[in-house]
């Protein structure tokens, strides 16, 4: 058991080897702003550089691979290009005094057939179609019925995390945390609604663990596991209409005790239903946190009020905010002085170039 840290909201302390200057984070926000190709959008420096004063940004959802991408113009970190682009963005948010990790992905069934290499299917632990859409450049389209990865295709999978890891490195970052939230390919792993193999890899809770965690592992061994965090989602079906685990307390609380044992930095927890309401109360997060017992950051649909509780109350460490991230890049001072927040509009979320993108400007100082 962890003694709960209370603290204060806008108060500095430490995620693993990361200082932090407040316990407000940036949670990762998809803005399909990259181009074709992944490479970051030239105005992803001064959109992060504006938001510095978070104290941790977690960086948008960025593909381990070209088989790892689900949506166009999402960001990589596979090649020579994307490490380019992102060391733009680490050098600004570094000359702001900020912090940034970017967040390793793979979507695994939540793709479609046209944004894979030559239209193969994507890949998933088991042939089993995903609901919901993806955005493709033929508009929005149910994900395809994916491929089930064989036994002997995992070690390089695992490589292509590695690869990623090391070029995160090379970019800058402060850290990185592994996506293993949302219906993605390590959440499908995970849970025994989407993983249905009969290897090492499926059936126990201790055998769909195995992939998280030995990516998780990989990761660690390139950064050191302190600077290293995860994102869980035990209650979300949000994307792909992905059902629950059956079991998701012994799931998840498996899971967050064995990365607790790697030393890993933060847990990240989506509490409830993503981009929905909070729901904490329907899974005990408090033995989530205690099962893994390094930093917590919470997440989902807070308001100023629940932060500086959650964080005086020992709940969490710190606490992510994503949507309002977009429209109030101040999103720090504003909380701290008890502003109001602007609302950005739906239509600027994904997509585009600088409007609706880095021209929501702070709070006028006087
Ligand atoms: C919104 C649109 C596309 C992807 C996630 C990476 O929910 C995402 C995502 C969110 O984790």
């Amino acid at each position: 058991m962890t003694t709960p840290h209370k603290a204060d909201l806008f108060a500095p302390g430490h995620i693993g080897a990361i200082p932090v200057a407040n316990r407000i984070a940036m949670a990762p926000l998809t803005r399909s702003r990259a181009d074709m190709e992944g490479v970051p959008s030239p105005f992803a420096a001064e959109y992060y550089h504006q938001r510095a004063s978070a104290g941790l940004i977690v960086a948008e959802a960025t593909n381990i691979s070209r088989a790892g991408r689900g949506y166009a113009l999402t960001p990589g970190i596979y090649e020579g290009a994307h490490v380019a682009g992102w060391a733009e963005v680490t050098k600004a948010v570094h000359e702001a005094g900020g912090r940034i990790v970017l967040q390793l992905w793979h979507v695994g069934r939540i793709s479609h057939v046209s944004l894979q290499e030559k239209g193969v299917a994507p890949v998933a632990p088991s042939a089993i179609q995903a609901g919901g859409t993806v955005f493709t450049l033929e508009g929005m389209l149910q994900p395809s019925m994916p491929r089930a990865l064989a036994l002997e295709e995992i070690p390089a999978l695992i490589e292509d995390y590695r690869r990623a890891a090391r070029n995160a490195l090379k970019a800058g970052f402060d850290g990185v945390e592994v996506h293993i939230a949302n219906g993605y390919l390590l959440e499908q792993f995970l849970r025994d609604s989407t993983n249905k193999r009969t290897d090492r890899y499926g059936g126990s809770i201790q055998n769909r663990a195995r992939l998280p965690i030995e990516v998780v592992t990989a990761v660690a061994e390139i950064w050191g596991a302190d600077r290293v965090g995860v994102r869980l989602s035990p209650l979300s079906t949000a994307i792909g209409d992905t059902p629950l685990d059956s079991t998701p307390q012994a799931t998840y609380g498996y899971l967050a005790r064995e990365l607790g044992k790697l030393g890993l930095a933060w847990l990240h927890a989506i509490e409830g239903q993503t981009r929905g309401d909070n729901a904490a109360g329907a899974f005990d997060f408090k033995a989530l946190h205690a099962a893994f017992g390094g930093s917590y950051i919470a997440n989902n649909s807070y308001d100023r009020g629940m932060a500086l509780k959650a964080v005086a109350s020992g709940h969490a460490d710190m606490v992510s905010f994503g949507r309002p991230f977009i429209g109030n890049p101040d999103l720090v001072e504003r909380l701290r002085r008890e502003a109001p927040l602007t609302e950005a509009p739906a239509a600027a979320y994904y997509g585009g170039g600088a409007e609706g993108y880095i021209d929501f400007p702070a709070l006028e100082t006087v």
